[in-house]
């Protein structure tokens, strides 16, 4: 036990000989600098699709019934309404429960999964109808159907407006 203690003193004593306070203090400013930037640098993030910004015409524009996303659409495009097609208007909320689609991407002719969320709590948007209805089932089928008011399971079901989010790649 002598010993470790011994050592552990001479140890202590040598880093306090060789370390002045204000080394100590650079050493730990960038230390904490570094760990700050490191959420920043570049890494794989989720898989949100491939980039449609290479995609020409109606079919890369969110407010367009064309868009590739709106293929299963019945409804209003919330890009039109003052949202986006991935995000709800301000005042409206997005409904939990949704249905959702397979649409082709253009840009690399792969099927992906795309959910229809209605955006509720707001009088109907009536901007931008879009009524593609690809892969609609029945609504005895309700995951598969879009010609429901999916805000009924939202605290204000009063239907404003559609987006399409995309969940990710179909694999069949
Ligand atoms: N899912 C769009 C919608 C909302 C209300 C009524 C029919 C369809």
């Amino acid at each position: 036990m002598r010993f470790f203690d011994r050592w552990f003193q001479d140890k202590t004593r040598s880093v306090a000989r060789h370390t002045s306070r204000r080394s100590f203090l650079r050493k730990a400013g960038v230390l904490l600098v570094g760990a700050g930037a490191v959420p920043l640098l570049p890494v794989a993030r989720a898989n949100t699709g491939p980039d449609d910004s290479s995609i020409s015409g109606p079919e890369g524009e969110p407010g367009k019934c064309e868009y590739w996303r709106n293929c299963g659409m019945d409804g209003f495009l919330c890009t039109c309404c003052g949202g986006s097609h991935t995000s709800c208007p301000p005042g409206t909320e997005m409904a939990p429960m949704t249905w959702v689609g397979t649409c082709k991407n253009p840009a690399d002719g792969r099927d992906y999964i795309i959910a229809y969320n209605d955006c509720c709590g707001k009088s109907t948007c009536n901007r931008c109808m879009c009524n593609r209805n690809e892969g609609d089932l029945p609504n005895y089928f309700p995951s598969k159907s879009n010609d429901i008011n999916w805000c009924m399971g939202s605290s204000n079901n009063v239907y404003h407006c559609t987006t399409t989010i995309l969940l990710g790649l179909a694999v069949s």
